[in-house]
């Protein structure tokens, strides 16, 4: 009772710092390897506890800033479904031989990939506490830098296990329905990540709509609404829908309150209802994914355990700067609490880094970028003429009642 009541004005008191006098600046988040606890399970703040704090650091925290290396040239991040002949065969031996490496390490090892499933859940379930509160890196502002350093600390981890300085993890893209470029539809579950025959690349916990090596993705699956799965739409529906989607994600929805980016998100400030703050490609195309794939993939905790989480986010990597480059308008947050957030990650020899979101700008310093493949079929498609979308009232929850949001010219909205 007592303990309860302490909690409740301990509580008030924190909302009251961190929103008096809305517009105030409060701070960055910071992740802090003390402030790692047991998170919550599911989406709340009420689920099971979680364990999923990283092994202690052996020695110190070290900063890392990214700087390209000019006497090399860029990797290149390709789309899966245009690897070909031997170029093909070659990468999906270094992928089995790279994750069956990775898997093998002892499990306090931060570079397995166990470890790297738990950094995913540390950071959110509110595991990190950052001012008291538990931090979770979706569903505003951070997704997009977290998931960059996320990323690459990941590939930098392979191409030390394989031996090969520039193994490059390629993407899958799902956003391309087969027109232009190669001519090769990316919107299927890559090969060779769904042989359930190679343990390495195969994760046993999925969605068995994931066995049918051509379905479709649907990148519209309602995440908040079961009875919305996929399988009662033609192949040509489900493209169309898809299209849709992306332009929304992309060009259409951005104008929404928290636009592409996502939400403000400070120091302090509490987890919301589940996608409200998401920007609008976290809350549509990206959310349905995990979806699709299902089960782990479908859960904040257990995603990353699935190695088909990666060549995922790779493609919602490579649309941040898609997105970025369609028009001048197209801005990242230009606010310290956005640009001075910090987060922690063990690199390829268990060094503890300590990366802060400005230094996910500019993706060439980390010496790569994605194959340059046609974004025309969803730029001038899927403006809604094809009639297949849902019903604009069935769009994904989009924030309308967050206290204070910064819109993307920089103005501030208070409500
Ligand atoms: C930059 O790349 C060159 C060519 O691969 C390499 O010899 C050199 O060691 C690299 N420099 C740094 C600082 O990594
Ligand atoms: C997937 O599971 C559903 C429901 O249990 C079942 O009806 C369907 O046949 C399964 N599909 C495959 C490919 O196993
Ligand atoms: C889920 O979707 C179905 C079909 O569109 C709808 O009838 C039902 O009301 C929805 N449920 C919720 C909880 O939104
Ligand atoms: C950028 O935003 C301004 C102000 O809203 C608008 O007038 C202009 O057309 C936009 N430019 C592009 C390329 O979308
Ligand atoms: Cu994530």
């Amino acid at each position: 009772m007592e303990t309860g009541r302490i909690l409740l004005l301990s509580c008030v008191f924190a909302l009251l710092v961190c929103y008096s006098g809305t517009g105030v600046r409060a701070a960055p988040v910071k992740i802090t390897f003390d402030g790692c606890k047991p998170g919550r399970v599911g989406l709340g703040t009420d689920g099971p506890l979680m364990h999923c704090c990283p092994p202690m650091p052996k020695g110190p925290i070290v900063d890392f800033v990214p700087v390209r290396n000019m006497s090399k040239p860029l990797r290149v991040r390709k789309a899966l479904q245009c690897l070909e002949g031997e170029e093909l065969e070659i990468y999906v031996q270094k992928l089995r031989k790279g994750y069956a490496l990775m898997r093998a390490l002892p499990l306090d090892d931060p570079r397995c990939l166990e470890q790297h499933r738990m950094c995913h859940c540390a950071h959110s379930t509110g595991a990190y506490t950052c001012q008291g509160v538990g931090v979770d890196i979706h569903f505003g502002w951070l997704f997009y830098p977290f998931h960059r350093f996320f990323l690459y600390f990941h590939e930098r981890i392979l191409q030390h296990l394989l031996g090969d300085p520039d193994f490059t993890l390629h993407f899958w893209n799902w956003d391309n329905a087969g027109q232009g470029g190669c001519g090769k539809p990316g919107d299927i579950i890559p090969p060779m990540y769904a042989d359930p025959t190679q343990h390495s690349t195969f994760h046993h916990n999925r969605h068995n709509r994931t066995y049918h090596p051509d379905l479709v993705v649907d990148l519209w699956v309602d995440a908040w609404n079961e009875t919305r799965l996929p399988g009662g739409f033609s192949k040509e529906v489900t493209k169309a829908r898809n299209l849709e989607t992306m332009h929304w994600a992309m060009i259409t929805l951005k104008d929404a309150p928290e636009g592409f980016s996502g939400r403000v998100y400070r120091a302090g400030y509490p987890r919301v209802t589940p996608y409200v703050g998401a920007g609008t490609l976290e809350v549509s195309a990206h959310g349905a994914l995990h979806k699709w794939v299902g089960i782990d993939m479908d859960d904040f905790s257990f995603a990353a355990g699935d190695p088909l989480f990666y060549p995922h986010h790779e493609n919602i990597d490579r649309l941040w700067d898609v997105w970025r480059n369609l028009s001048p308008n197209n801005t990242v947050p230009n606010d310290p609490d956005f640009l001075d957030a910090e987060f922690l990650f063990y690199d390829e020899n268990i060094v503890l880094r300590r990366m802060k979101a400005r230094h996910a700008l500019d993706m060439s310093a980390f010496g790569y970028e994605y194959e340059d493949v046609p974004n025309v079929e969803w730029l001038t498609q899927g403006k809604g003429d094809a009639g297949v979308a849902p019903p604009a009232d069935e769009m994904p929850q989009l924030a309308e009642d967050l206290s204070e949001l910064t819109l993307s010219d920089g103005s501030e909205r208070t409500f």
